[in-house]
């Protein structure tokens, strides 16, 4: 404006896009969730929301602007445009049909995989170095399909997979427990949802293995019924769903803490789904979580965790149960 220019004298062109450029395609519940946390946590002030509903985008991002003196500058920009995407470091699709109340994860695969085929070649297009995140149901199969379209190396396309879940599990074991759930290392891998796969033999608190206290800690005869706890894992969002129609926050903040352990490049180690083939004698090209290490470049290394017989046979079940799915889609 020419007040503006009064009030300014110009030295230099400003930048277009800052470096740490998040786009996040689907503004419906859990995309809302994931900008609200990224930019409320710090981790980038730089937003890009992408939906089909242009209303809706436009209704968020006021919404968001609005509350601009409360946060750190954010640029927030959007709409149905993916040219708006342009030059993302990192890209979360949540876009996409949800569960209905006590449907499957599994079952949502063909309708949510057509809408990936629909929008990620675009995606990578105007932002061919991004890393992309699928959240998206069922998230290990939709980010084989993402792996698949996108032509981008496996270490650049990442699923949320079960850092879910091993935060519920987390909190679960920490209220039996008593000790905080930061505290608690504890993890869920395989697939996110119905055969997820604990691992009892490696949870430990402050260096002590409670497989040690209770050597049948998680299976059928342990004396304190651990394994409950596990089935509450798996439960956890179809009693969200049935309470609140749909789960938001708890996935929000999974994502913002994968994309803070991202861009900090930090080689934090969290389960993230990956392709799996050739790890854990899992034979299948699926994606299923795994702890990985995370850092600037995408996961850089799976860790060779130490599995049981039983927990190795269970991950293997996990991945054929995902393969399935895969294999029965039209790509
Ligand atoms: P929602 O609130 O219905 O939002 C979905 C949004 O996607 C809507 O705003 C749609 O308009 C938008 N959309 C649809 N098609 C397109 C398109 N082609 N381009 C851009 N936007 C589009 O659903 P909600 O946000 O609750 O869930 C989104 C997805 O996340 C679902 O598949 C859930 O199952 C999944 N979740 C995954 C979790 C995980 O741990 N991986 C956790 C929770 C939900």
């Amino acid at each position: 404006s020419k007040l503006a220019s009064c009030l300014l004298s110009k030295l230099s062109e400003p930048q277009a896009t800052a470096l740490n450029k998040v786009t996040i395609v689907g503004c419906g519940d859990v995309g809302i969730a994931c900008a609200v946390t990224l930019l409320t946590q710090r981790v980038t002030h730089n937003i890009c929301l992408l939906d089909v509903d242009e209303a809706k985008v436009q209704g968020e991002i006021s919404d968001l602007l609005h509350g601009s003196k409360f946060l750190e500058y954010p640029t927030i920009v959007g709409g149905r445009d993916v040219a708006l995407s342009i030059n993302s470091r990192l890209i979360i699709v949540t876009a996409g049909v949800r569960q209905k109340e006590g449907e499957p994860r599994l079952e949502l695969a063909q309708r949510n995989a057509d809408l990936m085929k629909a929008i990620i070649p675009d995606l990578v297009k105007f932002s061919p170095n991004a890393i992309l995140l699928i959240v998206t149901n069922p998230v290990d199969v939709m980010t084989f399909v993402a792996w698949k379209i996108s032509g981008l190396p496996r270490h650049k396309v990442i699923g949320s997979g079960t850092n879910l879940d091993s935060s519920r599990f987390r909190f679960l074991l920490s209220q039996k427990l008593g000790v905080s759930p930061k505290s608690v290392h504890g993890w869920i891998i395989g697939e996110h949802g119905d055969q997820s796969v604990a691992i009892w033999s490696g949870i430990n608190v402050g260096s002590v293995n409670l497989k040690d206290i209770n050597p049948d800690i998680g299976q059928n005869n342990d004396p304190e019924k651990f394994g409950k706890i596990h089935e509450q894992v798996v439960s956890a969002a179809y009693e969200v769903i049935k309470l609140k129609g749909y789960t938001n926050w708890a996935i929000g903040l999974s994502c913002s803490d994968i994309v803070k352990k991202i861009f900090s490049n930090s080689n934090a180690v969290l389960p993230l789904s990956v392709l799996a083939e050739g790890q854990q004698g899992i034979d299948v090209e699926v994606y299923l979580s795994l702890p990985c290490v995370v850092n600037a470049s995408g996961v850089t290394h799976i860790v060779k965790t130490m599995l049981t017989v039983e927990e190795k046979g269970k991950l293997k079940k996990s991945a054929a149960s995902i393969f399935k799915v895969q294999s029965e889609l039209k790509l």
